[in-house]
This record gives structure tokens, sequence and C-alpha cells, in this order.
């Protein structure tokens, strides 16, 4: 799609809702941020609205999220940022948006288009606040530093403070022009890197209680009565990489048991597609990591576990 069209139709709106997607993440959060700042800077008439949870102990520094009522949402113009499947939104009143447009960076589901009007879904890029940063470019947006935090704050988030790579290393490439605008680099890595007991007890479970499968896959079952034991009520699918690159597993997965008995599901993957496995439970994401929630059985997880064994080795 032609880039510009974006951009016609964020100039032919005066009032902008950004959306991000369920159980917001650092990329999610980063994105929406840099594009309310951005369009601030460049349309200061334009009103511009953040829906969703964000980050808590990110707001302070960048950005704080807006209440916006029915009547705002229905005249507005909805941006989707990091998430194109029109479920996986966190405010489901963005279906009510006069317009959707989508700038993402996830594996297209074809059947949410339907809901809009244009998009730009580029899986190249390492996340969306990258994805960003070239449109501003290619926009001529003016940036200022703290356009430039928020996108940052987004690609070190997703690349993992830079240690998943893209082919053509464009992170490293914007992460030094946006360090170029004079951000605060150890201010973001201080917030990427705090943790709290809580976090610790709950990673020293996942750590002494994995279990593998078939020796190809790792992973952990974490359960409700594990969870509310250790006092742990926040996401924990985000620890999943715990037990990322050990000896030679070919995928590792986090499993974990929510409220009414729904199963999250974090999936990951060295080098073999597996977004398949999740997208048959109602998933999705990129090839190699990706997820879902699902009604939570006896015998679920082994399921799971053996449709990603055969995946791998039709793959091989
Ligand atoms: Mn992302």
């Amino acid at each position: 799609m032609d880039k510009n069209e974006l951009l016609k139709t964020i100039e032919s709106y005066s009032s902008i809702v950004l959306f991000g997607h369920i159980r917001p993440d650092g990329d999610c959060f980063g994105a929406q941020v840099a594009m309310k700042l951005a369009i601030n800077a460049n349309y200061p008439f334009k009103k511009v609205f953040l829906v969703g949870s964000g980050m808590e102990k990110m707001s302070d520094f960048l950005c704080h999220y807006d209440k916006v009522d029915d009547k705002t949402i229905n005249d507005s113009l909805g941006i989707a940022l990091d998430f194109n499947d029109i479920k996986r939104s966190e405010d489901e009143r963005i279906v009510n948006c006069k317009q959707i447009i989508v700038i993402d960076h996830h594996n297209k589901v074809e059947e949410s288009m339907k809901y809009f009007s244009s998009y730009i879904i580029d899986k190249n890029y390492s996340s969306c606040s990258s994805l960003l940063f070239d449109l501003f470019k290619k926009w001529n947006f003016k940036l200022n530093k703290s356009i430039c935090e928020a996108l940052f704050f987004g690609i070190a988030s997703d690349t993992n403070r830079f240690l998943y790579l893209e082919k053509d290393f464009r992170s490293f490439y914007i992460a030094g022009e946006l360090i170029k605008q004079g951000i605060d680099c150890a201010k973001i890595y201080g917030y990427l890197q705090s943790t709290d007991e809580k976090s610790l007890k709950i990673k020293g479970y996942i750590l002494s209680n994995y279990k593998v499968f078939s020796n190809k896959i790792i992973y952990c079952f974490v359960d409700k009565k594990t969870l509310d034991k250790l006092h742990y009520d926040d996401y924990v699918g985000h620890y999943v990489n715990l037990l990322a690159n050990v000896d030679d597993y070919e995928v590792w997965a986090l499993f974990v048991e929510t409220n009414n008995h729904k199963l999250i599901c974090e999936l990951r993957s060295k080098e073999k597609k597996i977004v398949d496995v999740a997208k048959n439970y109602g998933g999705g994401g990129h090839d190699l990591a990706c997820g879902m929630s699902l009604n939570f059985d006896n015998g679920t997880i082994d399921d799971i576990l053996n449709k990603i064994l055969d995946t791998l080795e039709r793959e091989s």
C-alpha cells in the first residue's frame, strides 16, 4: 500500500484515537505514545487520544493515557498500532470509529482486513516502533526527544534490547538515529531492567519447574494455585524467554492458567515456523513468536505439545 495514503487519511481527521492490543507490551506502548506525540508536534490542532491500559510505570516519563467517551470514538479516525487482528484490540470500541487504519508488523489476519480502510503491515520490521520511525521519515515529520524516546523504548522492548535481529540490522541503524536526537538511553534501560520481588519469585518457579517434551520442546506450566500462592497478578507470558536458547531445544513455551479456566500459551521457536499451531487454536503473531488463549481442559497442553512436534517434524 502507498504509505502516503495513510498520511492523507490522518490529515483528513481532526480527532484521532490510537488503539493498542490486549496485554500491551513495550512496543505497543512505545508506538502508541510516539504516534500521539508525533501528530501533536506536526499537526498541533488535531486532538489525539490514547486508549488502553498502556504501561503505568512508563507513563510519568513519556505520556499518560486518556479516558475517551463513546461519542469521541464514533467521530474519530482509529489507528490500530502493533496489531491487525481486530479481536486483539484492548479497547473493543475500535469498531465504532468512523474509519480505521493499521500500522503493524505481525502476520496479516485476512478476516480482519474488511474493517480497515488502509494499512501498512510489514513483518520484516522487528517492531511496530521501527516501522513508525521509517514512516515518520517518509512523511518528513519533525521529531523531538520524547518521540524518539518512545520509539527507542518500543524497539528495545520488542527486540529484547537488541538481542533479536532482522537480516538487515535495521534496528541498530534506527537506534543510532534516535540516539543522535539526545535520548536518555540509561533511563529507558533502567525502566526495561527494573523488576520486583514478586517477579523474582515467579521467575524462580519457572526456572525450577520447567519440563521437556520429546527432547525438542522445553516448557513450563504455571497453574492458578501457584499464581495465587506467589501473589502474582500480572501477565506471566512475558517470561517465556527465560526458557530460550537452552541446549538444543527447538521450541520453548509457557502455559499459564488464568481465572475462568482459560489457558494462555506463549510459543517461541528457534528456526521453524510454528505460528500455524497458534492459529489452529485461534491465536496468531509472528512466525517464530506467537501465542493464543483457549479454554483449559485436561490434556490441552499435551495436545498443543503434540501439534508443535508434528509441525517441527514436517518442517524438517
Ligand atoms: Mn510489536
